[in-house]
């Protein structure tokens, strides 16, 4: 990309604001060095003597990284031919041996390339591998690794909450725009060692860009001030292969910030020569103090958001009028599918399916189907509500052929415990990314290869533009997300979007040991823990497949249970989900109900549609299960519900014990923090259970099975 590897400075120094001993960059090579010789500094506990190759011999012994044209050793080592099979990202680990003299080369046909073998070459170190005969190599499925930061919303790792070094006057968030009174001066353009950290650990794991605002977004982000602050992050980034882009309010041309330059109304139309030029001289603006900007996101008809239905045209219009006013400069517009307007269907699940399927199949002109541009992404949400713990995939993956998809996960805790559950997504994305989607051709031919990850790969259907997004948890928490164990899901998320055929066991295993301890015992029952996390906090939560049962009560949104609360909006409220009755609970998504289930391919849709059939842990999400349903287990469906809240807690409480034994391996701070959060998730875990099996046996009924923890 041009000016990928150029300096635009607009910032000469970095400040450091939390002490650590970080440095600017210049390029990408030198942010590889940096690394290695302070990855192996630490690890071997002694300075790492820098060899510059001019030629000549390579000490031995030497760690040498680097291109074939930046390296003389890499060129004499690693064959063109063998770069060439890991592609533009991609790198080659090798032990070399020249006579007595032995050689680690990490090979790449990119610097950022280099720079992924340098973090890959540092884990596998850092995770106790052994070094001898090194031959390793890697490349990643996706092209876009993208982060969404949506600020202060949904944030739970921000303005210090382990209580150390946060700056007064911050909000929390991790890049510094608007703060005020004393922390003002940090400001971009100012250049917070803490991007550095963040810059450093997000290259570790392979992210490639980030959206910097929230996609409610405001249009001040577009703005003449606020573009010189994004550029000089976008300089302090661009050496770890990061790129920036930003969330886009659909109606920012009316905005008075711009004027003289400013849209009326009625040119908001996206098909208008007025809204696109307008688009075109914002994007022409970000290119020229960023020339790799990525594009705009653009949440648009969501959640009272603007867009191009406000002016009688479709999300394919709107998609389109962005699209072509950025296609000239070389960007992208990443268009999100989380839409639910309810005049379209009365089951919100069914609504984003229906509202862009048509116009993916639509026929064009030139014989193809199709209308989306080449330049747009949709973004869809893992599922079809809103990140709740466990949802059925998203009917819309495979279904979109003809246009370019991107999945959205979200890292950030909103619903799976925020800043205090321990909660381990991997296996969730794991389960995501894995799911057959039995997809089909347009004969009904079942795809060869057709699960989430290879529709998002493009692997199933051929798409070679391809995209992982995850809604960041990056705060100004020293550790950047808050809770400790909230950094296993940024690693992991950076991991599987990497590869999305990695085990979650095997990634969480390696940020243990590069994390807390290498003692196998440790990494085990750490690893152990871990891994059910997840699945206990969806059996205290909404066991079963029952949809959103969040309370929401500022600012503790969306954490604890209010099964039996209706907000005065059917969309939001958990008892419009649970549609809790005296013959049983959840929401007939079947062909008797709302029958979400057709939208599905016909396996998938025979296999959700029948109580007999559907996998038990979606069940309410798409029936209305009868109290004395017969389930797997041999027990009726009310005393497998209780069980499974039950279960849930003890668990919590078994992480808890199993974290006291833990002591005398971990340092003693993150130990202390750790444990103090798993005191309160181990109650709030019990709170849950507690409101809601008290709650449901209003309508069940029917005696408490007395097989777990107290119901108080
Ligand atoms: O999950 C919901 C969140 C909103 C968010 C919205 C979205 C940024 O509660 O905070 O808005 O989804 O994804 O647009």
């Amino acid at each position: 990309n041009a000016g990928r590897n150029k300096a635009h400075r607009h910032t000469p120094n970095l400040t450091m604001a939390t002490g650590s001993a970080e440095r600017l960059v210049e390029t990408t090579l030198e942010a590889a060095r940096n690394e290695l010789t302070r990855g192996l500094g630490g690890l071997l506990d002694r300075d790492v003597p820098v060899w510059s190759d001019r030629g000549g011999q390579v000490p031995d012994g030497a760690v040498v990284v680097g291109t074939r044209d930046s390296s003389t050793v890499v060129r004499r080592y690693v064959s063109a031919r063998d770069l060439a099979s890991v592609g533009a990202e991609g790198y080659l680990i090798r032990s070399v041996s020249r006579g007595r003299h032995e050689v680690t080369v990490i090979a790449a046909n990119t610097d950022v390339g280099a720079l992924y073998g340098t973090f890959a070459f540092l884990r596998h170190l850092q995770t106790q591998r052994p070094i001898a005969n090194l031959n390793i190599s890697g490349s990643p499925k996706v092209e876009h690794r993208h982060l969404n930061y949506w600020e202060t919303e949904r944030l739970y790792a921000g303005n210090d909450e382990l209580g150390d070094g946060g700056l007064g006057g911050e909000t929390g968030a991790i890049f510094n725009f608007a703060a005020t009174g004393a922390s003002a001066h940090l400001n971009l353009p100012v250049i917070l060692d803490r991007y550095i950290v963040a810059a450093r650990a997000l290259a570790s794991v392979g992210i490639t860009g980030i959206t910097i605002n929230n996609v409610n977004a405001n249009p001040v982000y577009l703005t003449r001030a606020y573009i010189q602050q994004e550029a000089a992050l976008a300089d302090a980034l661009r050496p770890y292969g990061i790129r920036l882009a930003v969330s886009a309010n659909y109606a920012a041309p009316l905005d008075q910030r711009f004027a003289p330059d400013t849209l009326t109304r009625e040119q908001l139309d996206p098909t208008s020569t007025e809204f696109q030029g307008w688009w075109n001289r914002r994007a022409r603006e970000l290119q020229a103090a960023i020339p790799d900007f990525i594009g705009f996101t653009v949440k648009a008809n969501s959640e009272g958001q603007p867009g191009p239905q406000d002016h009688g045209k479709d999300h394919g219009d709107g998609a389109n009028g962005l699209a072509a006013a950025v296609a000239p400069l070389g960007m992208t517009i990443f268009w999100r599918t989380f839409v639910y307007n309810p005049d379209v269907d009365t089951d919100r699940l069914k609504r984003a399916y229906l509202e862009f399927a048509p116009i993916d199949d639509e026929p064009q002109p030139d014989g193809t189907r199709g209308r989306f541009a080449d330049n747009v992404f949709l973004q869809t949400k893992n599922g079809p509500l809103d990140f709740q713990a466990r949802e059925p995939i998203h009917p819309m993956f495979g279904r979109m052929e003809n246009t370019n998809q991107a999945i959205e996960l979200q890292i950030t805790q909103e619903y799976t415990g925020q800043g205090t559950m321990l909660t381990y997504l991997g296996p969730m994305w794991e389960e995501v990314l894995t799911t057959d989607t039995y997809a089909t051709d347009r004969q009904g031919r079942l795809l060869d290869k057709r699960r989430v990850g290879n529709i998002v790969d493009g692997s199933a259907q051929g798409h070679r533009d391809t995209a992982v997004v995850g809604v960041a948890n990056l705060g100004n928490a020293d550790n950047l997300t808050g809770h400790h164990f909230s950094q296993a899901n940024l690693f992991a998320f950076g991991r599987l979007a990497w590869d999305w055929t990695l085990d979650a066991e095997d990634i969480a295993t390696d940020w243990v040991r590069m994390t807390w301890n290498n003692r196998d015992d440790v990494v085990e029952t750490i690893v152990a823990m871990m891994m059910g996390s997840w699945e206990a906090l969806v059996s205290y939560q909404t066991p079963l497949g029952i949809g959103h049962q969040f309370e929401f009560s500022n600012p503790a949104d969306h954490y604890g249970p209010g099964p039996s609360v209706w907000f005065g909006n059917d969309d939001w409220s958990p008892v419009h989900y649970n549609k809790a009755d005296s013959v049983g609970l959840g929401y007939d998504r079947s062909p008797t109900g709302s029958d979400l289930a057709a939208q599905y391919f016909p396996t998938l849709a025979a296999k959700y549609g029948d109580i007999d059939t559907v996998p038990e842990n979606l069940m309410m999400w798409f029936h209305h299960v009868p109290w004395d349903h017969r389930m797997r287990s041999g027990r009726i469906f009310w005393d497998e519900l209780v069980h499974r809240y039950q279960m849930g807690v003890q668990y919590v409480t078994g992480m808890r014990h199993t974290w006291d034994a833990l002591e005398p391996y971990l340092d003693a701070r993150r130990f202390a923090e750790v444990r103090a959060k798993l005191a309160k998730h181990e109650a709030d875990a019990a709170d849950w259970r507690d409101t809601c099996v008290n709650y449901w046996q209003e309508f069940s009924g029917r005696p408490v099975p007395v097989d777990g923890g107290p119901l108080s």
